[in-house]
């Protein structure tokens, strides 16, 4: 594969969603999304692949081997699909295992975010699924390339919600009624898609048909030097708060400041003291989202709602920067005469990917192709490292042996419009993943 080949794909997809002030618009159940979805079904029927969407949205391309395939191998018996949190799950043994290999990733965006955040794991499964039939590969289980819906919770607030329903991780009447800025539900928002929302729940018999997922996605922290595709080993825990401050609306042109409860006063500081604890505990804090009630500019505020994103490398850090940053504020909203709350939106405690996995697609890709384009020759692993992005493979891992694999990045923006991989590293990509595909299920 070369970085032309890629970008003929990749042209295609492109300009779905593409935003006039710079970046994507890709919300789920959005005009962008119903676009990008009829591009997938059109990029399954092209190639033959047998098309799915789920009960949650998710759509699936099956490359279903001619053999009877796709029933759990005897020998694995069906995954333990309880919905666990942290662990990981039990080894993939590929060698006897029949069950699904599923690849893939989302094409929803943040607001204005990059091109290469989900989409470039969609069009690299399709281009590596070409390259395993261009060479004759006759895969011995079903190979499955899968676009997950709402990843980013750009639209409906909660990140990676087409796979937490899948494994069960979020209430389906809670997910119906999440809401956009616009007031418009889950509901009606797939209602208006013709989609049924009263489908939406856990999928068992999907995840226990599953025999390892691997998602490659581009890397978002600058952290692939001199190697054009890494292995993931982790993905930090991280999570959402709701924070809302609450004071007295007022005339901004007749009110004393000693006489003001003003929750912007609050919520300012809240900001500094959120960038602070993070420092301190050398974690990461952002508060990046902010709606203000009601939002005049002569008038004092009555109600701040604003969003938290904390990350950090493990557990312990997270719960330090959370009960720092909460207290200080509280203390802070008392001498404010403000009100303060701060409720959870989605956690996601830490994400250790199946070592088995990781250390045989590491092997793999240091003897394979990926390594060759490395300056100097090859090398004898890819390089291995944690993530502070969450993914869907996030979510799966705790029921389904699960991988990733990242695309360098050389500037490390993503979640901007400034997003970007070389077409070399992204075809890199698409040749590591066929390698594992090739591996796992070939
Ligand atoms: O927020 C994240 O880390 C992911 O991109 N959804
Ligand atoms: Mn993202
Ligand atoms: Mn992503
Ligand atoms: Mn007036």
């Amino acid at each position: 594969m070369d970085g032309v080949d890629f970008r003929r794909l990749w042209d295609e997809l492109a300009p779905i969603g593409r935003a006039e002030a710079g970046g994507y618009l890709r919300f789920s159940w959005s005009d962008a999304d119903l676009a990008c979805r009829d591009w997938f079904r059109a990029q399954a029927a092209a190639r033959d692949l047998r098309l799915e969407t789920d009960r949650n949205g998710n759509l699936f391309a099956w490359w279903d081997p001619d053999a009877e395939a796709g029933e759990p191998n005897p020998a694995f018996g069906a995954a333990d699909t309880s919905p666990r949190t942290g662990e990981a799950a039990p080894a993939a043994r590929p060698d006897d295992d029949r069950r699904a290999v599923l690849t893939g990733s989302h094409f929803d965006s943040v607001p204005h975010g990059g091109a290469y955040d989900g989409p470039l794991g969609i069009v690299s499964a399709f281009l590596a699924v070409d390259r395993l039939r261009a060479e004759g590969a006759e895969p011995k289980r079903p190979i499955v390339i899968g676009a997950f819906t709402e990843e980013e919770g750009g639209r409906f607030g909660v990140p990676c919600l087409g796979s937490r329903l899948m494994a069960g991780a979020i209430d389906p009447d809670r997910a119906r009624a999440l809401t956009d800025t616009g007031g418009t539900t889950l509901a009606q928002a797939m209602r208006e898609a013709g989609a049924d929302p009263d489908a939406l729940g856990p999928d068992p018999e999907r995840l226990a048909n599953l025999g390892a997922f691997v998602e490659l996605h581009i890397e978002q922290g600058r952290n692939l030097g001199d190697a054009p595709v890494g292995v993931a080993s982790a993905i930090w825990p991280h999570g959402r708060w709701r924070l809302t401050f609450t004071g007295a609306a007022d005339h901004a042109g007749t009110t004393r400041l000693p006489d003001r409860r003003d929750p912007m006063l609050t919520f300012a500081f809240a900001v500094l003291a959120a960038r602070k604890e993070a420092r301190l505990a050398d974690g990461l804090a952002t508060i990046g989202r902010v709606a203000v009630e009601p939002n005049a500019t002569n008038a004092i505020a009555a109600k701040v709602t604003a969003w938290l994103d904390s990350r950090a490398a493990d557990a312990a850090t997270l719960e330090a920067i959370l009960s720092g940053f909460e207290s200080k504020v509280r203390d802070r909203a008392e001498r404010d005469g403000t009100g303060f709350a701060i409720a959870p939106e989605s956690e996601t405690p830490i994400v250790e990917f199946d070592t088995g996995l990781r250390d045989r697609i590491a092997t793999l890709l240091g003897e394979g192709a990926a390594s060759d384009r490395v300056p100097g020759g090859a090398r004898e692993r890819a390089p291995v490292l944690p993530t502070g992005a969450g993914h869907d493979a996030g979510v799966l891992a705790a029921h389904v042996p699960t991988a990733m694999l990242f695309v360098r990045n050389p500037t490390g923006v993503s979640h901007a419009p400034g997003e970007s991989a070389s077409d070399e590293d992204c075809a890199a990509g698409v040749d590591a993943l066929a390698a594992v595909l090739r591996d796992l299920a070939c």
